[in-house]
Formats: C-alpha cells, sequence, structure tokens
C-alpha cells in the first residue's frame, strides 16, 4: 500500500494473507498476495495469484507477517476456483477472480471472532466518490519488499468515464473492472496487495466491492489502481460457493 498507515487490530478481520509454498515442497508458506474472508470457508481473491505449480493456505487474524501473533489463524487451501473466462494480457488482466475454498479442521475452517470476521458481498452499487478502504503487505513508497504489518488507506470510487480518459487508461477497461485512488497519486494498492479487499462501508457493514488487481505502476499521477468489481461476479461467486459452506 503506498500512502498508507498501520491498520488498527481488528480493523479489517477479513483481511488474509494468501501464502505459497512449492507442490510437494516441506519449507515454510510465503505471502503471495492478499484475499478476503466471505465465507467461513471461502475466500476472495485474484485469479492472477494462482499458480497450479504450489500449493496454498491462507493466514487470517494477523497484522504482522513475520511474527506469530496470538490471532493468527493458518488454514490450509483445499481448491482453488479461478474465473473461467480469466485472462492476462501484457497491459491488461481480465476476469481477474478466484475463490479459495479453506480446509475444514473438525469441522470448521476460519474460527469468526473479534480478528476474523467474513466480509458481505455487495448487493447494491456504490456511487463514484464514495470512500472506500483498502489494505495489505504490499509494496510502499520505502520499500519494494512490502510491509511486515499490515497497512490501509483510504481510496475514492473513480468513474469509468474519468478512468477511461486518454491520460489514464484510455480503452483497456472492461466493465468487470472498475478504479479507486486519486489522479493526483500518491496512495494506491501494490505489488503483494493483489488479491486483497477493496471495502465500502454503508450502515456499519462493510463490502468487500473490490479485488486488488492490477495497475500501470503504484502511485503515479493518473495511473489508479484497477479493481475487479465484485458486483458483476455474484452469480458466479453464488454459484461456487453454494451450499459447500
Ligand atoms: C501488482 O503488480 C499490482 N497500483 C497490483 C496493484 C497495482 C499495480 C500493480 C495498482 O500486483
Amino acid at each position: 500500500i503506498y500512502g498508507g498507515l498501520k491498520a488498527i487490530p481488528g480493523a479489517h478481520p477479513w483481511q488474509v494473507s494468501v501464502q505459497v509454498r512449492p507442490k510437494g515442497s516441506s519449507q515454510g508458506y510465503k505471502h503471495i498476495c492478499g484475499g478476503t474472508l466471505v465465507k467461513p470457508c471461502w475466500v476472495l481473491t485474484a485469479a492472477h495469484c494462482i499458480n497450479k505449480n504450489f500449493e496454498y493456505s491462507v493466514v487470517l487474524g494477523g497484522l504482522n507477517l513475520v511474527q506469530k501473533e496470538p490471532t493468527d489463524q493458518t488454514v490450509l487451501v483445499e481448491k482453488t476456483i479461478i474465473h473461467e473466462k480469466f485472462k492476462e494480457t501484457p497491459d491488461v488482466v481480465y476476469n481477474d477472480i478466484a475463490l479459495l475454498k479453506l480446509k475444514a479442521t473438525n469441522g470448521e475452517c476460519a474460527k469468526e471472532n473479534q480478528f476474523v470476521k467474513a466480509a458481505c458481498l455487495p448487493s447494491e452499487p456504490f456511487p463514484d466518490g464514495a470512500e472506500c478502504s483498502i489494505s495489505g503487505w504490499g509494496a510502499t513508497e520505502t520499500s519494494e519488499h512490502g510491509s511486515m504489518h499490515l497497512l490501509d488507506a483510504k481510496v475514492l470510487l473513480i468513474s469509468h468515464e474519468a478512468c477511461s480518459s486518454n491520460k489514464v487508461y484510455e480503452a483497456l477497461l472492461d466493465d468487470g473492472m472498475f478504479c479507486a485512488g486519486y489522479l493526483k497519486g500518491g496512495v494506491d494498492s501494490c505489488q503483494g496487495d493483489s488479491g486483497g479487499p477493496l471495502t465500502c462501508e454503508r450502515n456499519q457493514t462493510h463490502y468487500v466491492y473490490g479485488v486488488v488487481s492490477w495497475g500501470d505502476s503504484c502511485g503515479e499521477k493518473n495511473k489508479p489502481g484497477v479493481y475487479t468489481r465484485v458486483m458483476k461476479y455474484l452469480d458466479w461467486i453464488n454459484k461456487n460457493i453454494a451450499e459447500k459452506k
């Protein structure tokens, strides 16, 4: 996160660290992306975070990536589901959304508490200009390797029109994406935040409105972050998590 601050404990209880290790290895898992807990056994993330040569786990309830904390829960991923129309090109990522099904132990995946709690799926759009929140352990203005502490920042939703102007992303955006941040630059998501949440709040309820997806660099003028538009994928999400807890 560029232009962020250390998150307060319990402020983003749906934030997860998506971690990987090579398939069949006995190494420790390492952070690769963010994700959002949307049901006790389901995490929403970006499709570009998934690679079939890795096995996945998620860490819930933690703020510090390098120290074990009493609130941490580590849960293995049983299955990854990538959107059928996910496509990466050198400039754009389309349909950048995936689900991680967590592996239950004694009938439970995530145990919800003050530090671990699912975000709601949105059912209504938020207006352009709405102030929303991004969070993650990704690159910062002072560290391309990312932050050991979870950082967060406020961003504004940017209209499709403004973000498709000649100075910004021209014709690159489709209706499964939206931009958020500031055209002047400075506050943005970055590498390592991918897959993580952009949440917007209404009536004390937090909705996962976007998934950190891509952008031309980070924090630069006229290059805001681009987010997967979760509202567009509700049927896909609901179909995949239906009665699978
Ligand atoms: C990345 O490389 C990435 N500024 C993520 C977010 C943004 C740019 C790049 C948005 O994963």
